[in-house]
């Protein structure tokens, strides 16, 4: 049924894959760090030792064109925000960082990375990043009707950064994702009561959730997975591309996503989709994007680079 959106998820998948392998030989060029170089002046251009770069994820990411955005409102002529994937960024910073070398990436939170590094967000004072947001659940239309109990889970489902964070940092441990979200599930019996509570077993009712490979999304998708499966649900869980997954709730070739970044990150996707789409409202709340560097770059705000 949705074979033409897989098709598009795996091609993303596939090109992830591929920068991942392209960006592997790069690590031992530049090691002129800059952070013992001076205290706050001149005398560090971190532009120039980046190569006016900064490093993003998938283009379709609300985080990637805000950082565009940022890149036009600062004035920073020169500078480009590289496409890339999530995982390749998150290599790029570990190599980085281990290095000292300066790197600006486009980050977000909750995420692993604050946990695993010393890091900080660039301040914004013209706001092109927004304020805190939350992550909303949105399903189909329909759902309601056609699948209440699955319906209420989603409704109920609701969390916090730090139980978010602590399933991402554990799948960078498991590298699986699914076996993360089981062990989580056993572990936090008390919450995942409170999203099922009353809400009937069924007998292998087919339900697809889609989410994008970000590490926050990876995350979520696979606890609302498990606890579904746990109902009695025969989940399936489809890695999209961010503008594909709203297209497929909206459309409802989807049951249901829990990764709507509002109102800033996905307002553009927000605007085109809400009449065909239900907002279940926020599973988490203070969530944030914006530029992040490591603690030992002597930067704090976007306004400290300089165009080229
Ligand atoms: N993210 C993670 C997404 C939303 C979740 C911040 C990379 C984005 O920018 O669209």
């Amino acid at each position: 049924m949705l074979a033409r959106l897989k098709r598009l998820g795996i091609i993303s998948g596939l090109s992830a894959t591929l920068l991942l392998a392209a960006c592997g030989g790069s690590g031992d060029e530049a090691n002129d760090n800059g952070a013992d170089e001076g205290s706050g002046d001149a005398d560090v251009n971190y532009g120039e030792e980046m190569g006016y770069a900064i490093t993003g994820i998938e283009p379709g990411a609300g985080v990637f064109k805000a950082s565009e955005e940022a890149v036009e409102e600062y004035g920073l002529e020169g500078w480009e925000v590289q496409a890339s994937s999530s995982g390749a960024m998150t290599t790029a910073l570990g190599e980085a960082y281990d290095n000292e070398e300066p790197i600006i990436v486009t980050g977000w939170s909750p995420h692993w990375k604050f946990a695993e590094y010393d890091l900080k967000y660039l301040d914004d004072p013209e706001g092109v990043f927004g304020e805190a947001e939350t992550i909303n659940t949105t399903v189909r239309e329909g759902l309601e009707d056609d699948m209440p109990e699955a319906y209420e889970v989603l409704d109920n489902f609701n969390w916090s950064t730090d139980d978010m964070e602590a399933v991402m940092l554990d799948i960078t441990e498991t590298d699986d994702p699914a076996e993360s979200a089981a062990n989580w599930v056993e572990e936090n019996e008390d919450q995942v009561s409170e999203w099922v509570d009353g809400v009937d077993e069924v007998d292998g009712d087919e339900i697809e959730l889609v989410y994008v490979e970000w590490d926050t999304e990876i995350a979520s998708t696979h606890i609302v997975g498990k606890v579904l499966e746990d109902l009695g649900y025969n989940v399936t869980v489809t890695p999209l591309d961010n503008a594909v997954m709203w297209e497929a709730v909206a459309t409802g070739e989807a049951d249901g996503m829990v990764a709507a970044w509002l109102p800033g990150t996905h307002g553009d996707l927000y605007e085109q989709y809400k009449d065909d789409l239900i907002d279940l409202g926020p599973n988490l709340e203070g969530a944030k994007i914006g530029l992040v560097v490591p603690e030992y770059m002597d930067i704090d705000s976007i306004e400290d680079l300089e165009a080229k």
